[in-house]
């Protein structure tokens, strides 16, 4: 009886607790990442001028003819995106060229490979801050779309959501100097990939489809100046340059078949592109 009674006032105490607050573990688990997209005309980007911190899946849609796509960087030391315009102008860098990056540059990740009409996506985390999203693919002269005009101010503004969590991975692809490591056999389907970068410079990932007969070298030699006609294989999915120690995840849908991975960022030291120093590989998925 004396039991019994503990019980029933143990539940009305619980009840009053809970009566007017929800429980923290489960909204944890409702809180979603928040989601921004981008859209590329032509050279330049549209989309928000700002969004507020935290976990973010920035979303690329190509409504161009060219290849894009988005490579996010902070900017810190108080810069912002009209001291990246005048950089870029008077001093040209480019992380797939020669030229080093100023060091209050800092690559942040975003969506790779979006081929016209497709779009990408890749999650990563943001902190406040001056930002600038930019395209560094170079077009048939080898000039990149940044130093065409393909760049866009965004600010990162308040505090970070604490209650969201990151994406679940389902294969974890490292990066280090220079080569690109998945943690297991890439299988077919829709995979979540978390993207490490465990090396000293700047990385990014570019998954491309290949055709039977072609390797990740073939689609590399397509990019180089004064190379004629399309590349063979098609980039599906990726994350742009992410610095030393820094992650990001982006989802990748595989068939069957032939498949490569690459980086083009450039070793300034080597004046070598790093897939050329070791970052292509390819792939064959069941
Ligand atoms: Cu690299």
């Amino acid at each position: 009886m004396r039991r019994h009674l503990l019980a029933i006032v143990a539940t009305l105490i619980g009840l009053v607790l809970t009566a007017d607050r929800p429980v923290p573990v489960e909204a944890a688990s409702k809180a979603v990442i928040q989601e921004v997209t981008f859209e590329t005309v032509g050279m330049s980007f549209k989309g928000p001028e700002s969004v507020p911190a935290g976990l973010t899946l920035i979303q690329i849609v190509n409504k161009g003819t060219d290849f894009h796509h988005v490579q996010l960087i902070r900017l810190t030391d108080g810069k912002t995106a009209e001291d990246f315009a005048a950089t870029v102008k008077t001093a040209p860098f480019n992380p797939m060229g020669p030229a080093a990056a100023p060091a209050w540059v800092h690559f942040i990740g975003g969506p790779n490979g979006a081929m016209p009409g497709e779009s990408a996506t890749a999650v990563m985390n943001l902190e406040p801050g001056n930002y600038v999203l930019i395209c560094f693919i170079p077009d048939s002269k080898g000039v990149a779309h940044a130093a065409q005009g393909m760049m866009k101010a965004l600010k990162v503004t308040g505090a970070a959501n604490a209650g969201v969590s990151e994406p679940k991975a389902t294969i974890n692809i490292t990066a280090m100097d220079f080569k690109l490591v998945p943690d297991k056999a890439i299988a077919a389907g829709t995979q979540t990939i978390r993207f490490n970068n465990a090396g000293t410079q700047p990385h990014e990932v570019l998954v491309v489809q290949l055709p039977p007969d072609k390797t990740i070298k073939d689609f590399a030699a397509a990019f180089e100046p004064g190379h004629a006609g399309p590349p063979p294989g098609k980039p599906i999915a990726g994350m742009t340059g992410i610095e030393k120690g820094g992650h990001g995840f982006f989802t990748a849908k595989f068939e069957p078949g032939h498949y490569g991975l690459i980086c083009f960022f450039m070793d300034g030291t080597k004046q070598a592109p790093h897939f050329a120093l070791g970052m292509m590989q390819d792939f064959t998925v069941k």
